[in-house]
């Protein structure tokens, strides 16, 4: 089934548009195998913006132009000291406000990698929820054999998921080696071999694979936006830290703020009374 796109709005680095609640954020620079300048990131951060105040917009999917590349990492041409240098002569490295951003929306986000994610490119689809790839992906880390790392989400979380599939208590020692390993190396791996280490949750045939995205999202979206909100904070709290804890019970708040006893609270300091929260049950 050939979807039809209904453009967002139109940039010079990036497509952002919708389908069905779905809204696809595509890097459109397929000269440099999709690789970020710092206008891509600041146009991919408006987007999951707009993704995340939109109530029209359950589910976010990346992906790159083209059979190529998904993303090939910074752009080498424009990387200065300091970071990649944009139009305005600014070093960035402002593709990690865009993993912040990737972890904090609220909604399901999903990488829909069809062809390589390689660098920064394979750190932006570990940061995804999920990760759906074409038979012909490729991913593999690249940043000690061009000068540069990713400590961040890139190696921590990386090593979070490799390894994921043995299931045992062990797992996480063997994701710890694995994620030293394609650090270390930067060799390739095929979609095959990402499955099997677990960073990717799917391999389909390159003309399958956004027909197959669509349908994790209709299923996605048939279920609960909260509690699946709850879920993606949940998991990202116990990596997180402070800020992961910081995030869950923001929404702890706003679950509280939905109940009469919060309201009670309110209303009775705008009325000038003593609040009564007797009155509500306490669950055991
Ligand atoms: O590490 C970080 C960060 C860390 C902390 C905080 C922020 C960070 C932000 C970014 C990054 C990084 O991304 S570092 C890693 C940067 N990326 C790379 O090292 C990948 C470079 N590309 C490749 O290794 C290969 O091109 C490839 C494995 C993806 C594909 O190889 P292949 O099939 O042999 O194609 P190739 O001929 O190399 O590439 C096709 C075209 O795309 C070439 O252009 P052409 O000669 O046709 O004019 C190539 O130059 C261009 N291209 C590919 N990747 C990049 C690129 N141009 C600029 N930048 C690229 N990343």
């Amino acid at each position: 089934m050939k979807v039809v796109w209904e453009n967002i709005k139109t940039y010079s680095d990036i497509k952002f548009e919708l389908y069905r609640g779905v809204a696809k954020i595509t890097i459109n620079r397929p000269n440099v195998y999709n690789a970020f300048r710092p206008e891509t990131n600041m146009q991919m951060l408006e987007a999951i913006d707009v993704c995340r105040e939109r109530n029209d917009i359950d589910i976010v999917v990346f992906t790159g132009e083209g059979d190529k590349a998904f993303c090939s990492g910074g752009d080498q041409n424009v990387k200065g000291s300091g970071g990649y240098i944009g139009k305005d002569g600014v070093p960035r490295l402002n593709v990690l406000d865009l993993h912040k951003k990737i972890r904090e929306i609220p909604k399901p986000v999903i990488a829909m990698v069809n062809g390589y994610a390689i660098g920064g490119g394979h750190v932006l689809h570990v940061v995804c929820d999920l990760t759906i790839a074409s038979d012909n992906a490729i991913f593999g880390q690249t940043g000690p054999k061009v000068g540069s790392f990713d400590g961040g989400f890139g190696s921590s979380y990386l090593a979070r998921h490799v390894g994921q599939k043995k299931a045992s208590y062990l797992s996480r020692m063997v994701g710890q080696k694995k994620a030293r390993e394609i650090w270390f190396l930067c060799e390739q791996y095929s979609a095959k071999e990402a499955l099997d280490m677990g960073m990717v949750n799917k391999v389909v045939p390159l003309k399958d694979l956004e027909n197959t995205v669509l349908e994790w999202c209709s299923i996605m979206q048939k279920r609960s936006p909260l509690a699946l909100r709850m879920i993606k904070r949940s998991l990202n709290a116990e990596l997180d830290g402070q800020h992961g804890l910081m995030q869950l019970a923001g929404d702890a708040t706003l679950l509280y703020y939905l109940t009469e006893e919060a309201q009670e609270g309110k209303t009775a300091f705008l009325e000038k009374r003593n609040p009564d929260f007797k009155k509500y049950p306490k669950f055991p």
